[in-house]
């Protein structure tokens, strides 16, 4: 492997192995800190009759109870609508909905505690299907619909059509850090929030709003999550209320930490989707008409079902252009966890029905599914999406065309079905899936950001900006960009925490944008001090502004050379501000939300993958045995985080559709609520042939250094694991049969997906 000059080290990495890296739990707890627990619903949909909590109280340690009689202001905590009570008034809609939260001396005797509140409840009818929510028009939001060219025309004209349905599972997150909110009272109703949040902005709000205070006397901090893959996007809003609520009434410090069970058991997750689908398409195996229904699982509440839904809806194209297109999304009202944020946002969840449609159109043309896939592809240029906007940074077909090469693929489709020809029982399977993502949150004015860079005056250097690190290594490239800039050592610039009162109003670390958002608005910081010291030098010496260069830690112009700090140095004395803000919003976007139609991307991140896998067709047990990756991360800022990037998503999609099932008992009860019984992939999962490549390629759009985003698109190569797994099955019938197989693809729904193909 080569390694480029910009392979960076991430920022805290020496932190994270000598484990000295600081979490929300590591903030040493002041004198007089209290620790919370939830007591959390046992009923999936009941009125809540009374709640007793004499013994609560009497427990040892106990000093309150927080119920919702104690929120000031309006009893909600929701990202977008007031439908997600902080905690549960007179109704429980989901096992896990949050009524009371005991406030003890410690953590254990805050859960001990919990133990002993009675709860007298009413049951009312409880749905977790989302068939039968559709059927009674329960939906959480009003349905979507794109319609695109005239679909039931092309269907009633053509040559060959298809229908049927399938589905697909949602997804913990797994955070290896769970939900925590650390609050500190401060002066004259201040508050001062530790939490861990993909949105510090958004926690400032509704802590203000819960406390009827003004957001200025709200402070929220972040250094670092250890994960959040969108579930800290909205959801880390109730654990910080919570916490916020019961820190200013007992005028305490109270922390708030939940543990993994209850975590899992509380918190939505990635939506499950089922789908309905006729489509046309001809001989050749192009698809001509899609008509697509998507029932999405929303749980009990909004959340952020409807950008999650609109994703989706513009993501069914993925790479492919469809001459006609009818989708329908349906947010159905189910009383389960509130689903929400999870790397793709809804995307995955869209493209995975058109490459699971498009498998099946291979069959049914006796091809190779890459052979129809690259029939379908948009065109190199002219492209248009179903939504209006226009494809024109198309390198899929470069992209395809490398990895087909690079893979070996057509060689390694010979061998398998020569393998699986004298092989009765392991059965071998080969897919490559392509990957289109639009970047940019589909909520144009959310694609903003600020930024602050300080440089002192020993010339080191700290930038803070609004965006959030989970692990993504976006502190890490937003230094480089301010390193770069200024043309010193990335060792002299320090990013710092996030801080509600450094940087305002400042987006989510989300949509992927983080690095092309907070990158742009720090350069923009950069640029304004450097500005501000090519005036002073070329003032003070007489020397052209246009020859001065920053670089190597150094400072150039004609006949003069500094170093950066004696630059610095006389700048400082000269009186020069050596500190700038920073903005940037990203330009030509549109987005007509209720007709779903606009150009709501700034570009497309492209990508693709070569995975085989082995298939034990007595077990349905399956192996991944190599993945070849390539993906267009653009210029780089970073290969070495981009490629671990690509790595962990690539795993993560592989999980969800594989390994990840997550089950709900008849009560409601999520029963895979610990990692005993939800199965997220281990490192022996990784295949071990694992090659991942970035795609060399240049942004066409001015993105920060060219580069494009990366964070989110790569799950979506976790499908070829799926199809691979699918063809493994398939040959079993000679490939003449479409495997029945839903998502995620289990041992029992391998088995029962071979057995169908046996007949
Ligand atoms: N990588 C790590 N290590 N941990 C995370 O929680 N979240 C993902 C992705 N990569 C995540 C991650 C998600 S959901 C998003 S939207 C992006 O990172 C957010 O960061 P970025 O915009 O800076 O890429
Ligand atoms: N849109 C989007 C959003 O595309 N991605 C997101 O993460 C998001 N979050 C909130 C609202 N819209
Ligand atoms: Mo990522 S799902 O946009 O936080």
């Amino acid at each position: 492997m080569t390694v480029s000059k910009n392979a960076k080290a991430h920022e805290s990495a020496h932190l994270h192995v000598a484990g000295e890296a600081t979490f929300v739990d590591d903030i040493a707890p002041a004198q007089g800190t209290l620790h919370a627990a939830l007591y959390l619903s046992e009923h999936a949909h009941a009125r809540i009759v009374s709640i007793d909590v004499a013994d609560v109280l009497a427990s040892p340690g106990v000093h309150a109870v927080i119920t919702a009689d104690d929120i000031k202001g309006e009893n909600h905590c929701g990202p977008i609508l007031h439908d997600d009570p902080i905690l549960a008034d007179d109704l429980v809609q989901y096992v896990g909905q949050p009524v009371f939260a005991v406030i003890a001396d410690s953590q254990l005797l805050a859960r001990k505690a919990v133990k002993s509140a009675r709860v007298e409840i009413e049951p009312l009818d409880a749905v977790f299907d989302v068939q039968q929510a559709d059927e009674q028009h329960s939906w959480v939001l009003p349905p979507m619909h794109l319609q695109q060219g005239d679909t039931g025309s092309v269907l009633a004209s053509t040559e060959q059509t298809l229908s049927g349905a399938f589905s697909v599972g949602g997804q913990e997150h797994f955070y290896l850090e769970g939900q925590i909110a650390h609050v500190a009272p401060k002066e004259d109703g201040c508050l001062h929030l530790w939490c861990s949040t993909q949105h510090p902005t958004e926690m400032q709000h509704l802590v203000a709003q819960c406390l009827q205070r003004d957001a200025s006397q709200i402070l929220v901090e972040m250094r670092r999550m250890g994960g959040g893959f969108g579930g800290k996007e909205s959801q880390s809003a109730l654990i910080c209320c919570v916490a916020a609520i019961a820190a200013d009434k007992l005028q305490r410090p109270v922390r708030l930490r939940l543990d993994r069970d209850d975590d899992m058991q509380l918190t939505g997750k990635r939506h499950g989707f089922d789908y309905q689908y006729q489509v046309a398409f001809n001989a050749a195996g192009k698809l001509q008409a899609l008509q697509l229904k998507m029932l999405i699982n929303s749980g009990y509440s909004a959340d952020l079902s409807g950008p999650v839904a609109t994703r989706a809806i513009c993501h069914v194209d993925n790479a492919y252009q469809i001459e006609a297109v009818d989708v329908r999304a349906h947010c159905c009202k189910t009383n389960t966890q509130s689903n929400t944020a999870f790397r793709g946002f809804g995307g995955p969840q869209g493209a995975f029905a058109t490459e699971y449609i498009l498998d099946n159109i291979a069959r049914e043309t006796a091809q190779d599914a890459l052979d129809v896939r690259k029939l379908n592809f948009y065109p190199q240029q002219g492209g248009q999406t179903p939504y209006g906007q226009p494809v024109e940074d198309n390198v899929i077909h470069q992209l395809v065309e490398q990895l087909e090469q690079s893979s070996d693929y057509r060689a390694r489709r010979e061998q398998i079905d020569q393998f699986n020809a004298g092989s009765s029982i392991i059965k071998k399977g080969l897919a490559l899936t392509p990957v289109k993502f639009g970047i940019s949150f589909n909520v144009v004015h959310y694609n903003q950001a600020g930024a602050l860079v300080h440089v002192y005056t020993d010339g080191s250097v700290l930038v803070n900006h609004g965006g959030t690190e989970m692990g993504q290594g976006l502190h890490t490239k937003v230094a480089q960009v301010v390193s770069q800039e200024l043309g010193i050592d990335l060792k002299r610039v320090r990013a710092t925490a996030t801080d509600t009162s450094k940087v305002a109003n400042t987006s989510a670390t989300a949509a992927s944008t983080g690095s092309d958002l907070n990158g742009k608005a720090a350069q923009d910081a950069a640029r304004q001090i450097k500005t501000r010291l090519i005036d002073f030098l070329s003032s003070k010496f007489a020397v052209s502004p246009a020859s001065i260069r920053f670089e190597q830690n150094r400072v150039r112009a004609d006949g003069f050379e500094w170093s950066f700090e004696e630059v610095i140095h006389l700048a400082y004395q000269a009186r020069v501000q050596l500190w700038s803000d920073g903005f940037y919003k990203t330009p030509d976007l549109h987005w007509d939300k209720d007709k779903l139609r606009g150009s709501p991307f700034y570009y497309f991140a492209y990508g693709a993958v070569v995975s085989e896998v082995a298939v034990d067709t007595l077990t349905g047990e399956f192996k991944l045995l190599a993945a070849d990756l390539l993906h267009d991360a653009g210029n780089s800022i970073n290969p070495a985080i981009d490629k671990g990037q690509v790595e962990g998503a690539f795993i993560q999609g592989m999980g969800w559709l594989t390994s990840e099932q997550l089950c709900w008992d008849d009560s409601g009860r999520l029963s895979t609520h610990a990692p005993s019984t939800y199965k997220i992939p281990a490192v022996s999962d990784c295949p071990a042939r694992f090659k991942v490549e970035l795609f060399e390629n240049q942004n066409v759009k001015d993105t920060i250094l060219r580069s494009k985003a990366v964070g989110e698109p790569p799950l979506l190569l976790g499908f070829s694991v799926f199809f691979a797994i699918r063809d493994a099955i398939a040959s079993v019938a000679g490939h003449t049969i479409n495997p029945p197989l839903n998502a995620p693809a289990t041992p029992e729904s391998i088995l029962k997906a071979l057995e169908a193909c046996r007949g």
